[in-house]
This record gives structure tokens, sequence and C-alpha cells, in this order.
């Protein structure tokens, strides 16, 4: 068995980047919630963020949403968040609050609307070139209702059209990564619904488009782990959008459902390469707390998955491999559970006070005053949510 000495050089790079929109107010369809300190501005929002990574050394970049996150002056916010010890990381376009992308947005029928829905993703990519981000994450809310509603094929190719677009007008040192959902909101089809869709496109783009794999975005039962292993088997995982789900798009703190999947996925990172310096896979989270206070959800969240790396870690792939190659069904079995059930949290713990973190981010987080600053600081303007 790996001991936990023997990784914690490996858990000092962890990079998980969290996305501005957690901090600002969310719900469900039925209601969204005010919350006493929710930012009023995306300097707010970072000034949240950054305490996350001040409690947990774990999340030194922001992921922003274009025009939830517009500013007048880019270069001057990426200044702001580097004096707070974050960077501005991936800039996700939003093409589903519009009326005009009703029937699509780059699968339009219409050229005007697709050029339009294009024109966003140019200017994301010129927010791109202000704050310094690599990765332009695409989302797509698009689909249609009824059998016999679109075309499914024609839509296809229009959506390959308009990626091309979107491509091509990227620098050398930036990424696309094109993210897939089964439904929701459409719910007979949607247009990019699975990995395979997403490879199929991103494939057909070149060496700097990936996939982006939000781990709430699949049917129940689905193998994510394996979807992982291919993809990095392929090299075209871009990037993660952490969270849990129960039921659907759940969008709630990762590790929360099901801890043993998060396991499983992160095992699967570490085995393909994607964990590390050379890594070329983002860790992004994609969460929305509705109910529970925003910065602590978050700082649960980097903290499952720093623990679960930390499990997957101590896997002892030597003696897995020779279990695997020797047919010994039930030895590979415990040799991956063993690890799963290993408590890292005592050993995590000293290895933050080593680096001169607190040992429990979580609470020293609630003990720092933070919150109540913050709750008697923000009175008045409008909270931010999904607008
Ligand atoms: C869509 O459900 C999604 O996962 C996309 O990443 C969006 O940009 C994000 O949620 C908004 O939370
Ligand atoms: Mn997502």
């Amino acid at each position: 068995m790996t001991t936990f000495s023997e990784i914690a050089t490996l858990l000092e790079g962890q990079a998980i980047e969290v996305p501005s929109w957690a901090y600002g107010n969310s719900g469900t369809r039925f209601n969204v919630f005010g919350t006493a300190g929710t930012p009023r501005t995306v300097e707010e929002k970072l000034a949240d963020a950054a305490t996350v990574h001040r409690f947990t050394g774990l999340a030194p970049l922001v992921s922003l949403h274009i025009p939830w996150d517009l500013v007048d002056d880019f270069a001057a916010l990426r200044r702001y968040a580097e004096d707070l010890g974050v960077a501005l990381g991936t800039i996700n376009s939003n093409t589903f609050q519009d009326d005009d992308y009703r029937l699509g947005a780059l699968t339009h029928t219409d050229a005007k609307i697709r050029q339009k829905a294009i024109d966003h993703h140019f200017e994301c990519i010129d927010v791109m070139h202000a704050t310094g981000s690599r990765d332009l994450k695409i989302w797509l809310a698009e689909g249609t209702n009824y059998p016999g509603q679109g075309d499914l094929r024609g839509r296809q190719d229009r959506l390959a059209e308009s990626l091309r677009t979107i491509y091509d007008r990227l620098a050398d040192d930036q990424r696309l990564v094109l993210e897939y959902k089964f439904f929701e909101p459409a719910f007979y089809h949607t247009d990019v619904p699975d990995w395979g869709t997403s490879y199929a496109h991103v494939a057909a783009l070149g060496e700097r488009a990936f996939v982006c794999l939000d781990t709430g975005h699949h049917a129940p039962g689905t193998n994510i782990e394996f979807i992982v292993a291919q993809l990095l088997r392929l090299g075209k995982l871009g990037s993660f959008d952490f969270n849990s789900r129960f039921y659907a798009d759940d969008d709630l703190i990762v590790g929360a459902a099901d801890p043993f999947q998060l396991f499983r996925i992160l095992f699967e990172v570490i085995r393909g390469g994607g964990y590390g310096p050379d890594s070329q896979v983002a860790f992004m989270l994609d969460q929305c707390h509705n109910i529970e206070a925003k910065i602590p959800g978050q700082i649960r969240s980097v903290l499952n998955v720093q623990e679960m790396t930390a499990r997957a870690l101590l896997v002892d792939s030597s003696a897995l491999a020779e279990a695997q190659e020797s047919g010994d069904v039930l030895l590979a079995n415990e040799i991956l559970m063993d690890a799963f059930y290993t408590d890292v949290r005592a050993d995590l713990a000293a290895w933050r006070e080593e680096r001169g973190l607190p040992a429990n981010p979580m609470r020293a987080y609630l003990e720092s005053g933070y919150q109540q600053q913050i709750e008697a600081d923000r009175i008045g303007g409008t909270q931010a949510g999904w607008n």
C-alpha cells in the first residue's frame, strides 16, 4: 500500500477553478433565494473566490460567465484578481438567456441569429485576451422538444460550421472546450448530448479543441470514469465541471452524492496522465448553492476533490496492474477499495499545517469573521444571480 508521505508532494500542485456564479444567488425554476452577504459586483465575487483560496490553498483560478460577469475594463479586473491572489480562468459563453435563441443559436436556421451567437463568442474571445484566459467553454442549450420539430442532421451541420468560425478566431495559445449534456432545456433531442458528439466536433476542429465533462450531465448509472479514461486516451479531455447529482443536473456540492464515484473518476484521471504539472485538464467546479451558504459550499467542494485525489493517489498501481494481469479479480478490486477506504483527513490536516494553511479550512473560515463582515457590508444594491 502506498503511504500518505509518498504522495504528499503530488498534492501540492492541485489547482481547482471555482465558478464566479457560485457566489451569486441561484435556485431552482421554482424560486431563487436571496442570502445576506451575496456579492453585488464581479469584484465582490472575486473577493469571495479569493477567500476560498486563502483558506484552502486549492482554488487559485476563477471562471467567469459572460454576460453575467461583464465589466468595462477586463484588464483592470485581471489586476484586481491578481492583487487578491487569484487569476481569471475559463470564460464561459452564454447563449441560453436571449429570446432570439428560442429555437437555437449556433444551430439556428436563420443565418442572422447564428451570426449573433458567433459574435457573442468573438466577444468572449476578446475578453480572454484581456483576462489572459486560456479556455473558452461552450455549453449550448440547443435542441428540440418534439420529433419532427427540427432537422437533426442539418442542425449538426450548422453547428459544425459555427464552431469552426469560432475556433478559427482563437489565438494559438487559446483553447475551445465543448460541454455536453444529455437533456435540458430541450427534452426530445439535444444538439450536443454526449461525449461522443462533443468529441466528433472537437476532433474535426483541431488540436486546441477539447471536450468538457460536467459530472452532472449524464443519465443515471452512466460509467463516467470510463468516459474519462477514453477521452484521456484520445487526448481530448479538456476540462471538468465538477458537481453532484442525485436525479438530473442538480449542481450540488461535488462528492456529496457519491464520493466513491468521485474517487473512481479521479483514479482514472491520474491513471490517464490528467493530473499533475503536465496535465491539460482544467479542474473546474460548476455548482450552484440554492439553500446552503455559498463560500463554505465551495470550500467543502474543493476539499472533497482534494480528499478523493489523495485517496486515488494512494492506489498501489503496480500491485493493481499485477493483479489485473494475473486475472485476480478480487485482489484487484481489494487494492482499489483499500485506497478508497483510507481515511486521509488527519494526514491532510497535518499536510496543510506544514504549508501554512489552516488544518481545518472550514472551521477556520467560519471562525474568521469574513461571513459576518460581508453580511454587514453588502447592504443595498442588486445581488448577483443568473442575470
Ligand atoms: C449547463 O447546465 C451548465 O452546466 C453549463 O456549464 C453552464 O454554463 C452552467 O451550467 C451554468 O451553471
Ligand atoms: Mn457545466
